[in-house]
């Protein structure tokens, strides 16, 4: 062991060890218990961030706790390659993206074994190659088969800079969430997944997930929406009926106009006589915004001359296009109650339509719509034979009664929809489908994939070089002309299986199914809340798909889940002449602080004064980054991976600060400098417990109750910042502690051993060189990647002494020490005969003794 510690020498070798020995390297083996770790693969963007390094971190922690569980563990990682960025980058370096990509990958790989993840990189994926994403087309090809996927013309936000199909939560603002441009609505034909296909068991096999926090599980609820309804007919004259979906039919007598999507057929008969409705209905269609907005917007509408039968008291409502009605929710077209319903409720004031009240409050409150709808559940009233009924007896009743009459029946609707997968971009998957002459569609046959994305191609701008170059698509179909489909998937196509893949990476099909049932499901998946809906949602999906495709025998892939907390900095600005502020990186930034740790004054490298913008969550906008290599070239990785675990609880903000991560590796030293001292000492006897003094036993008692809290820390708990904490007291014991007799140094031997296997998971390098060290060479010693963890002594952990405080009338009057078994009357005894308790009792009489067992002996004399 050095005399100082010294984090590049050690870390360099250790990694080196790691990969001569494949020791993460991992295979099937049924007798022994597996864990499968996985930590969301990142997009090679070029640099690792600070979210990756802490996000990896927590998986790293995790799977080497669990091999040192003894569990056979598998980490993959891999590369989520395709995507935008890569095209971006291209158009701005002249640089084609697949290069690009596989530059960074290298690069960010090395950064990866520089921070000492324990990964199986024979299992490494990156999606953006054909052994990867030919599955992913074959794959597709078999839902076509089994009716899963189709093609249908839809109407998509169309992001007209970027050139491309935009995703409804890519939409913020009605603006593209990567450029800002105003989203336009386009139509175009399109792929389709049947997710609704799998809505109702997607939502109800949330409630096995009992491993996932429940805010995920209440977004990927509301995401899917399933509301119960009714759907009701109005008949319309001399058109076919008009249906409705209204999960409201308690407020059917309320009715007093419906509304259409512009989208609707009715709408496009009326507006075939009537050309200012047409352009309405135009302007309605590239104006279209996000669900979400529907409430806020402005109502707009426009009457269709058309009228419609209301189907039990028989008046005549008119039918209004209305901007507010989705065309692919339910059926496109609304009962409106104006009274009952926001919506409704402003278009009619607009519009001057009869607004009529249904509902009153159940607790007899006056009903008051004089500004607003009255929206909340109540009793009917104005609905005749329904009149008196509350929400749940109406809704069965009224229900029933349309029902009878073959007007309408109880529905369930989801809000989910099918998931569009293509996309008009180049660097994705092409989608594996062609277009005979005929104009018949086909999936492309197993044995003609994969469909070959060109790597080698210059790109314009923002065409894709598969879309520019016309001879791309000219293919045959056995035989026949055909054209291939240009567009490629949407990225989440490859995230949502890629944990899947990764159990047999070189199957020579989709999955080699034994070893996907021996892995699967994952048992602990780590990574941003930002995919608590859509990546793992898709996730979900893809493995129902697999299963029922005969892959895979679990019903879920991720049994437990951790959205790690973003990672913050502080933030600095300075204010140019034009009044805009310039971000000024934190490490460019002098900071003075008071007593309180409070910023006092900031002053950046110019000298100039900057103004503190807080912490805030590291983004490039911002400027405040830190870029992890560099804290790894000056503290060696140990101490970044120490400083993230231990600074706050995985699942909440991570502060950056620099002085944190400077006692992190204080910390480290000191342990260098007691395991080198210790070890410098020689040989060691072992411990004899029956010869302990009581300071022996309670020092070797604190190491024991280490042991188990930091175990339930870890496994149970997952906090991992409290495991270092009790980790950190222990240390500061052994610190003190004598090591003059034998027995001193066996207990502090048992304890230094225990700290840095406890320590190992999340500070590897350098617990793997200390563990060398305390082996003084023994080669029958295992090395602490395969060690097992501590357990703890419960015989260590019975106290056999106790402290026992002596009150006479109330005041405290000694200390005694006694055996742990001792009875009332030995301690009675052992307490009156005290030197100072006898000082306040003779020649008094004893009239009460009373005992609290092991604290307290209070005697009452007079
Ligand atoms: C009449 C009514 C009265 C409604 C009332 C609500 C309150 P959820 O619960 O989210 O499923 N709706 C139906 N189809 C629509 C479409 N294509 N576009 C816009 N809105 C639509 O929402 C169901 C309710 O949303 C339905 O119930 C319908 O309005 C409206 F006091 O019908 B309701």
């Amino acid at each position: 062991m050095q005399e100082q510690y010294n984090p590049q020498d050690i870390e360099q070798k250790v990694q080196q060890h790691w990969d001569e020995n494949k020791t993460f390297v991992v295979s099937e083996d049924p007798n022994k218990e597996k864990f499968y770790c996985l930590s969301m693969f990142p997009y090679p963007s070029g640099r690792l961030h600070m979210g990756h390094v802490r996000n990896y971190t927590i998986g790293d922690v995790v799977s080497r706790f669990q091999r040192l569980q003894g569990k056979n563990v598998l980490q993959p990682i891999g590369w989520d390659a395709f995507g935008l960025p890569a095209e971006n980058a291209a158009v701005k370096n002249k640089i084609a993206p697949a290069p690009w990509t596989y530059e960074n990958i290298e690069y960010m790989k090395n950064q990866l074994k520089l921070l000492g993840f324990g990964y199986d990189w024979s299992r490494e994926i990156a999606t953006c190659t054909p052994e990867y994403y030919r599955w992913e087309q074959e794959f597709f090809t078999k839902l076509y088969e089994k009716g899963l996927v189709y093609k249908k013309t839809a109407s998509v936000n169309w992001c007209p800079n970027d050139q491309t199909v935009l995703a409804n939560e890519q939409v913020e603002d009605g603006r593209c969430w990567r450029c800002d441009t105003i989203v336009e609505q386009k139509e175009i034909p399109q792929w389709f997944i049947k997710i609704t296909a799998y809505a109702q068991e997607l939502l109800d096999d949330l409630e096995t997930l009992d491993g996932w926090p429940e805010m995920v599980k209440t977004m990927q609820r509301n995401w899917i929406g399933r509301s119960e309804g009714v759907e009701l007919k109005f008949a319309v004259a001399g058109q076919a009926d008009l249906e409705v979906y209204t999960t409201r039919p308690d407020t059917l007598m309320g009715v007093t106009y419906v509304g259409i999507a512009a989208g609707h057929p009715l709408a496009t008969i009326a507006a075939q006589s009537n050309p200012e409705l047409a352009a309405f209905i135009e302007e309605c269609k590239h104006t279209k915004v996000a669900e979400a907005e529907l409430a806020t917007m402005e109502k707009k509408g426009m009457a269709t001359g058309l009228t419609a039968i209301h189907p039990l008291n028989g008046r005549e409502v008119p039918i209004y296009v209305a901007n507010f009605v989705l065309m692919d929710y339910g059926t496109g077209a609304v009962m409106a109650v104006p009274a009952h319903d926001q919506r409704d409720y402003e278009f009619a004031t607009k519009y001057g339509l009869d607004i009529v009240p249904v509902i009153q409050p159940a607790d007899g409150s006056a009903l008051d719509i004089s500004d607003m709808a009255y929206t909340e559940k109540g009793v009917l009233f104005n609905s005749g034979e329904f009149d008196g009924l509350e929400f749940k007896a109406a809704f069965d009743a009224i229900a029933d009664k349309l029902h009878q009459e073959c007007k309408g029946h109880k529905t369930v609707n989801f809000r989910l929809r099918d998931w569009g997968v293509s996309r008009q971009r180049y660097w994705g998957a092409p989608i594996p489908m062609v277009t005979t002459e005929d104009g018949q569609v086909h999936p492309v046959p197993a044995d003609q994939l994969p469909v070959l994305l060109p790597e080698d191609v210059v790109m314009d701008g923002v065409t894709s070089p598969i879309k520019a170059d016309k001879e791309w698509a000219k293919t045959t179909y056995y035989g026949a002309p055909a054209l291939r489909e240009t567009d490629t998937f949407d990225t989440f196509m490859e995230s949502s299986w890629y944990y899947a893949r990764y159990c047999s990476p070189k199957a020579n099909d989709i999955l080699d199914a034994d070893q996907a049932n021996y892995w699967l499901p994952v048992d602990q998946y780590i990574g941003g809340i930002e995919h608590a809906v859509m990546h793992l949602l898709y996730s979900r999906f893809f493995h129902k798909l697999l299963r029922d495709a005969g892959y895979v025998t679990s019903d879920e892939p991720f049994k437990k889940l951790l959205c790690q907390g973003m990672v913050l900095a502080d933030a600095f600005f300075h204010t140019n002449e034009k009044g805009t502020k310039e971000w000024i990186a934190p490490t460019e930034v002098k900071v003075e602080r008071d007593g309180k740790g409070r910023i006092t004054s900031a002053v950046d490298a110019q000298g100039r004064s900057v103004e503190h913008s807080g912490m805030i969550k590291m983004s490039k906008s911002k400027n405040n980054g830190i870029d992890p290599q560099e804290m790894v070239d000056k503290y060696g990785a140990d101490t970044v991976r120490l400083f993230m675990m231990f600074a706050s609880p995985a699942d909440m903000t991570l502060e950056w600060q620099e002085s944190g991560v400077e006692g992190a590796n204080r910390f480290l030293r000191r342990i260098w400098k007691l395991v080198k001292e210790h070890t410098d000492l020689g040989a060691v006897d072992a411990i004899d417990t029956n010869a302990l003094t009581g300071d022996q036993k309670a020092l070797r008692r604190d190491v024991h109750k280490t042991i188990a809290k930091v175990s339930d820390d870890i496994a149970r708990r997952q906090t991992f910042n409290t495991a270092i904490a009790a980790i950190m007291e222990l240390m500061n014991k052994l610190t003190k502690a004598p090591q003059e007799s034998a027995q001193d140094r066996a207990i502090l031997d048992e304890a230094l051993k225990a700290v840095v296997v406890m320590l190992y998971p999340i500070t590897p390098h350098i617990c793997f060189e200390m563990w060398q060290a305390l082996g003084q060479g023994d080669a029958s010693i295992e090395s602490i990647d395969t060690t097992a963890w501590p357990t703890f002594d419960a015989s260590a952990l019975v106290e056999d002494e106790k402290l026992i405080v002596v009150q006479v009338n109330g005041k405290v009057r000694a200390k005694i020490t006694v055996s742990a078994s001792a009875t009332k009357d030995e301690v009675e005894a052992i307490g009156l005969a005290d030197d100072n308790v006898v000082k306040f009792t003779e020649a008094l009489t004893v009239r009460k003794v009373i005992y609290v067992p092991g604290k307290l002996l209070n005697i009452v004399v007079s």
